[in-house]
C-alpha cells in the first residue's frame, strides 16, 4: 500500500524513526505510475527490519530535478512530497540536480572513488569542484538523517557515495548510533594515499560507531590507514580515535560483515515448475549445447567480462584446432553473457561497452554458424525469475571480476542449484572467494588460468561437482542477507548497550546530570532531543 505524505502538513513525523537507513538510492521504483518497493536483496533484507522498527530509508529517487524544484518526486495522485510511506516504511527523498548528479555521482563516486577502490584498474579523475559538490550532497544526506532519527536512534549508512556522512551526522546528532557499511573493497594503503581527499574520507568514516567491510583485508587496510594518517590506536575490535576533531578516545568498531542474498527467494523461484520448464526451454532453444557457460554482470570494467570472452575465444580456438581431447562431441559449447549497462556518463563505461561488444562480435564472427551463435549477448536487466532460470540452465558459471567487494551473482548461482549440479568458476579477487572456497578459484588476470579453469570445470566428474556444490549451498543457506543485516545491527546494538552503561556509570560516579546532546543542530533540524541517559 502506498501513502503519500506532504511534510508541510505533518511535521510531527519528523525525528521519530528508531532505525534509519541512508543509501544513495531509495529502494523504490515506479510501476505504471505507482511507486513500489524495488526487489533487490539488500532492500528485501532491510525492509523487513525497518518495518519492525518504525524505520525510514533516506536516498535519491533516481530522477534528477531542476534547481528550485522543491516538491518532486512523489507526484502520486496529484499530491507532491519528499516523503512517501510504502509498506509502513517512510521513504525520504534527497533531491539531486543534474549538476549534483554529474559531480557527486559520476565524477567523484564513479570517476574517482570506484576505480581507486577497485585496484585502480582505471585511472581516477580527481576534480576539486566535484569534490565540493560531493561534500555538499553528503551534508544533505546527513541533514536528512539528523531530521529523521529519533533520539538515540540507529542510523545505518551505506557505501562509497556517502563516505562523509558518519562524521557529519555525528556533529549534528551525537546521540545517535551510527553504522557504516562499505559494499565495495577498501583499497591498500599505497592506492588510498593517491586520493587528494584521503584525510577527509578517513575523518568521515571515523565518525561512525561501527564500520563494516566485506573482507577482512578491507578492514585491515582501513585500520592501517587510520593509524598512519589519523594516529588512531588499533585494538582487537577496531580503533580508538586520537585528535580533537574526531572526539579524542572514541572507540570505533571495525569489522567484517560479508553480505549475502535472499536465499529463500532464490530457492523458491528455483523450485517453481515454471522456472524448471523455462530452464529446459532455454537449453533447447540454444540447440541443446554440450556446455553452457554463463556470465551475469553489470557492464562494468571491474567485472572482467572482456577477460572471460577472450578466454572463451581461446577455448573455442583450441577445440577448432583439435588440441582438446573432448572436442569429438559435435554439440557446441556456448557462452550466455547478460550485461546491464549503466554509468554511461563516465567515459570508461562507454569504452568498456565498446570493448565487450567488439569481442562478442569477434568471437561470434570466428566461431558461430548460421542460426547458432556461440556467444548469446543480452545487454539488459532481467527479472530475478528469468535470471534463476538461466542459472539453472547453465553448466558453468563464470564470475571473473578483476576486483569485486563481494559478488552476489556467485551466491545467487549457488542458491539456484537445488539439485547440486553445476560448477562455479570464481575470481580470487571477489569477496565471495573467501566463503565459496569449493568454487574453481581463478586468477582472472592470467588468461591461461581462466582457460585452464574452464577445462577443469568441463572435465569435472558429476560426483565431484555435486560435492562442491553441496558444500557451497550449505554455506550460502547458513549465511543469508537476513543474517548479515542482523549481525551488523547486533554490533550497533552492542554500542548502544555500552553507551547506556557508560552513561549510567558516569551518572552514578559523579551524581551529575547525564550528558545532554548538543541541542543546536537538532533544533535546526526541528527536533526536540532528550538526554542520552
Ligand atoms: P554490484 O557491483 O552491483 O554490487 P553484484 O554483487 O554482482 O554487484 O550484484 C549485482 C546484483 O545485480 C545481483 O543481485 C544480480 O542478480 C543483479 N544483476 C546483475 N546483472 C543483472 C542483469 N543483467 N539483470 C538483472 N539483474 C542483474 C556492489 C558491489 C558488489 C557487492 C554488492 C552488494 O560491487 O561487490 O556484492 O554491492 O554488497
Amino acid at each position: 500500500m502506498q501513502h503519500v505524505t506532504d511534510e508541510r502538513m505533518t511535521p510531527a513525523a519528523v525525528g521519530s524513526h528508531h532505525l534509519v537507513v541512508v543509501a544513495n538510492r531509495l529502494p523504490i521504483q515506479r510501476v505504471e505510475g505507482r511507486w513500489e518497493t524495488s526487489p533487490g536483496g539488500l532492500a528485501r533484507a532491510m525492509l523487513g527490519v525497518l518495518r519492525s522498527r518504525h524505520g525510514a530509508w533516506i536516498g535519491w529517487s533516481g530522477d534528477v530535478e531542476e534547481v528550485g524544484d522543491a516538491e518532486v518526486p512523489f507526484d502520486v495522485s496529484g499530491a507532491t512530497a519528499r516523503r512517501l510511506e510504502l509498506d509502513d516504511i517512510e521513504m525520504i527523498s534527497v533531491p539531486l540536480t543534474a549538476d549534483d548528479f554529474q559531480h557527486y555521482y559520476e565524477s567523484v563516486s564513479n570517476g574517482a572513488l570506484w576505480p581507486l577502490f577497485h585496484d585502480a584498474i582505471r585511472e581516477s579523475t580527481f576534480d576539486a569542484d566535484s569534490w565540493a559538490v560531493y561534500e555538499a550532497v553528503n551534508r544533505r544526506f546527513a541533514e536528512a538523517a539528523a531530521a529523521a532519527a529519533a533520539p538515540s536512534a540507529t542510523v545505518w549508512v551505506h557505501d562509497y557515495h556517502l563516505l562523509l556522512v558518519p562524521a557529519m551526522l555525528r556533529a549534528m546528532r551525537p546521540d545517535v548510533i551510527i553504522g557504516f557499511f562499505l559494499h565495495i573493497p577498501f583499497p591498500p594503503q599505497e592506492l588510498f594515499m593517491r586520493m587528494p581527499w584521503r584525510e577527509s574520507i578517513l575523518d568521515g568514516l571515523l565518525g561512525a560507531d561501527v564500520i563494516g567491510f566485506q573482507r577482512s583485508v578491507g578492514a585491515d587496510n582501513f585500520v592501517g590507514l587510520a593509524k598512519r594518517l589519523r594516529a588512531a590506536e588499533p585494538d582487537e575490535h577496531g580503533v580508538r580515535t586520537n585528535g580533537e576533531s574526531l572526539g579524542d578516545g572514541r572507540h570505533v568498531r571495525v569489522g567484517t560483515f560479508p553480505i549475502s542474498i535472499d536465499v529463500d527467494e532464490v530457492e523458491r523461484i528455483a523450485r517453481a515448475p515454471e522456472t524448471i520448464a523455462r530452464a529446459r526451454e532455454i537449453r533447447s532453444r540454444m540447440g541443446d549445447p554440450e556446455t553452457i557457460f554463463l556470465g551475469v554482470d553489470r557492464l562494468d570494467y571491474t567485472k572482467g567480462i572482456d577477460l572471460r570472452l577472450q578466454s572463451f575465444a581461446t577455448l573455442l580456438d583450441e577445440r577448432a584446432a583439435g588440441r582438446v581431447q573432448d572436442s569429438s562431441s559435435r554439440r557446441p559449447i556456448v557462452l550466455v553473457q547478460v550485461a546491464v549497462p549503466g554509468r554511461e556518463g563516465v567515459d570508461s563505461y562507454v569504452e568498456e561497452r565498446r570493448i565487450v561488444e567488439q569481442l562478442v562480435g569477434d568471437v561470434n564472427g570466428g566461431h558461430a554458424s548460421i542460426g547458432y551463435p556461440v556467444v548469446h549477448y543480452l545487454r539488459r536487466s532481467l527479472a530475478l525469475d528469468e535470471l534463476v532460470a538461466l542459472y539453472m540452465a547453465a553448466d558453468i558459471m563464470l564470475v571473473t571480476p578483476r576486483r569485486d567487494g563481494m559478488n552476489l551473482v556467485a551466491k545467487e548461482f549457488v542458491a539456484s542449484r537445488i539439485d547440486d549440479t553445476g560448477v562455479l568458476i570464481l575470481s580470487e579477487f571477489a569477496g565471495a572467494a573467501d566463503e565459496l572456497t569449493q568454487a574453481v578459484l581463478v586468477n582472472p588476470h592470467d588468461p591461461d588460468a581462466i582457460v585452464a579453469a574452464m577445462h577443469s570445470a568441463m572435465a569435472m566428474s558429476a560426483p565431484a561437482a555435486a560435492h562442491r556444490m553441496r558444500e557451497m549451498r550449505r554455506y550460502v543457506t547458513g549465511h543469508t542477507v537476513d543474517d548479515w543485516a542482523r549481525s551488523f545491527l547486533a554490533a550497533l546494538g552492542e554500542v548502544s548497550g555500552s553507551r547506556n552503561a557508560d552513561d549510567t556509570d558516569h551518572h552514578d560516579a559523579n551524581d551529575a546530570a547525564p550528558d545532554a546532546v548538543d541541542p543546536a543542530p537538532a533544533a535546526a533540524a526541528g527536533l526536540v532531543v532528550a538526554d542520552r541517559g
